[in-house]
């Protein structure tokens, strides 16, 4: 597989688990997920991982994987590479990973004295990668290793961070995020 379908793959491969923190943001709001609970002190997850957020984040992302689906041939010709498809635990799984992996995230920066809505530059960007392909490994076995090559996953180890930067600065700038980050 030449580079542009590599990275080609790697960014559709990982829509699914690119939308589910931006629904989170517009959906997000309500009950928080550790119900005000402390540890140590501190909250155990705080008040920016919420039920609502995390529910609308894993509904849009396993939709889009199905809408995905519907549409590779079409996109795969206009490209002119082979997409994959998202079986229903593929998508499930790269959508709810991303949102466990944003909550690992938050659980880590409480921990470590971090508020809600500070930086932590590395896993803010990384963190729900990390969730998606965990996640998605574990529901849809046989597809993670169709899918995920190690090309792909360097590809995404790559470009990721670069894409969590650039929509993160937009959604700032949009009002919709508190923080760019
Ligand atoms: N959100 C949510 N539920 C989630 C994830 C996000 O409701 N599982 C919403 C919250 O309104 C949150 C916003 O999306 O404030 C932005 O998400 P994020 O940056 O991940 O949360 P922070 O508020 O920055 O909190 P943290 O420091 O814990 O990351
Ligand atoms: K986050
Ligand atoms: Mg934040």
């Amino acid at each position: 597989m030449d580079i542009l379908g590599v990275v080609a793959t790697a960014l559709w491969a990982m829509l699914p688990a690119y939308v589910p923190n931006n629904a989170a943001v517009l959906a997000g709001g309500g009950r928080p997920i550790d119900g005000g609970r402390t540890m140590g002190g501190r909250r155990v997850l705080g008040d920016g991982k919420t039920w609502r957020g995390t529910l609308a984040g894993t509904l849009a992302g396993t939709a889009l994987a199905l809408a995905l689906s519907a549409v590779t041939p079409t996109v795969s010709d206009v490209v002119g590479h082979e997409l994959p498809r998202f079986p229903l635990l593929a998508g499930l799984g790269l959508a709810f990973g991303a949102m466990l992996g944003d909550i690992g995230a938050s659980f880590v920066k409480r921990r470590s004295g971090r508020e809600r809505g500070a930086a932590f530059p590395g896993l803010d960007q990384l963190d729900f990668v990390v969730g998606a392909l965990l996640c998605a490994f574990v529901l849809a076995p046989s597809w993670f290793a169709q899918t995920f090559t190690l090309p792909v996953v360097v590809a995404i180890l790559l470009v990721t961070p670069l894409l969590h930067v650039v929509t993160n600065g937009i959604a700032y700038l949009l009002g919709l995020k508190n923080e760019p980050w």
